[in-house]
């Protein structure tokens, strides 16, 4: 494993395998999510410094739930090794509905208010970016042409890995980290393109990391891949040419150093490949297998634990709008807000609500940005 620590030019050092930096890591994770809900509900109010009126919520959410946690855990930790390996990297976002995962990233990156410039890092671009999410006149609710670094519309599912694996062909610097829904992994195209590897030359051609974000459902059913065992994914993933490491828990700060240690060592692999490819001629190189990541935590993971009764974390009534709360419905307005609160967003943003500094410094800078890759821009 390489050394986890770096020393920049100004003399200061990031250890990336520290408890301080894993700690920061959670933290930023807290205010993706914190910022994903937000988008979803409210449309005024967004760090609920004054109590919550009928005025503050939108008078019709629609988005997603389910998939955001998991997905800003992973964008989390892309972040962490794009800054530990200076990779040149962007993100493509398989369940495309959960359209807050990448607005969400960019606008704590700050790429998306440099594309936006009214949606500002303070109190008041929070909230136009809230209330424009899903709003008629504002932003998609699925990742869109318009999402800062995004190549592939939300919608319909499979294409996911055929776009990340088309990308990166004669582009040899280029990593896709690709998010695939354990539902769309169901889907044909999306079956089939598990066989793109066969295509990926290490010397010309970059390389796609897949994370198979395994959250146990789709819309109204547990997933097939979800009922299988470890056993028989690894059989079934070595059976396609990729080799599998698994990440699978429910707490952020046991499961972040074990996802760090599954990202070094696939970015390691990669790299591993890609220099024993290229040391020798293009006409030698070999078919690789390449690493996958796969993820179990659960859909709605941090949501609402249950409504009614019933399950809402860990289920498929994670999906979409978890709790029924709107303008014209607010009797379980004292939910939204705790369900908000858990996030801490007073440890997160300073008091004109800017991202604190030591949080923002988790997050690559400039072109390394998943958000404002160039190769994610064409004009
Ligand atoms: C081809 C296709 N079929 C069905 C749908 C409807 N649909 C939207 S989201 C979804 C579930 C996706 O589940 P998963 O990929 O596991 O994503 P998650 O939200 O669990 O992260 C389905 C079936 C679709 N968008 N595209
Ligand atoms: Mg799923």
């Amino acid at each position: 494993m390489a050394n986890s620590t770096e020393r920049h030019q100004n003399g200061q050092e990031t250890d990336y395998a520290s408890k301080d930096y894993f700690d920061l890591m959670v933290k930023y994770w807290r205010a993706a999510n914190y910022i994903s809900v937000g988008q979803l509900y409210l449309q005024d109010n967004p760090l609920l410094k004054r109590p919550l009126t009928k005025a503050d919520v939108k008078f019709h959410p629609i988005g997603h739930w389910g998939t955001i946690a998991g997905q800003n855990f992973i964008y989390t930790h892309l972040n962490r090794i794009i800054k530990k390996y200076h990779l040149n990297m962007f993100y493509v976002e398989g369940s495309g509905h959960g359209g807050q995962v990448m607005v969400s990233n960019s606008y704590l990156d700050g790429s998306y208010t440099t594309i936006y410039p009214n949606i500002t890092q303070d109190e008041a671009g929070l909230q136009r970016l809230f209330k424009r999410f899903s709003y008629p006149g504002g932003v998609a609710s699925h990742a869109d042409a318009k999402t800062p670094g995004s190549i592939h519309e939300g919608g319909e599912l499979g294409y996911s890995l055929s776009h990340g694996v088309g990308a990166i062909f004669d582009n040899p610097d280029v990593i896709a980290a690709v998010e695939i829904g354990d539902g769309e992994a169901e889907t044909g195209p999306l079956a089939a393109s598990w066989f793109s590897n066969v295509f990926i030359n290490p010397v010309k051609d970059g390389a796609v990391l897949p994370i198979l974000n395994l959250n146990g459902f789709k819309i109204a059913n547990p997933t097939i891949l979800s009922r299988k065992s470890d056993e028989e994914l690894t059989k079934y993933f070595e059976g396609m040419g990729w080799e599998p490491a698994f990440v699978e828990g429910d707490d952020a700060e046991k499961l972040t150093p074990v996802m760090a240690k599954a990202m070094d060592s696939a970015v390691e692999k990669i790299h591993m490949i890609q220099k024993n490819a290229r040391e020798g001629s293009a006409d030698d190189a070999k078919r690789p297998v390449w690493p996958i990541i796969i993820f179990r935590a659960p859909k709605g993971w941090t949501g609402p634990k249950e409504w009614d009764g019933k399950p809402i974390e860990g289920s498929f009534r994670a999906h979409q709008i978890p709790i029924p709360v709107d303008s014209e419905h607010m009797t379980h307005a004292d939910a939204l807000v705790s369900w908000l609160k858990s996030y801490k967003a007073e440890e997160l943003f300073d008091e004109n609500g800017t991202l604190k500094p030591e949080i923002r410094a988790t997050t690559p800078t400039g072109n390394a940005r998943m958000a404002a890759n160039p190769i994610t821009n064409g004009g």
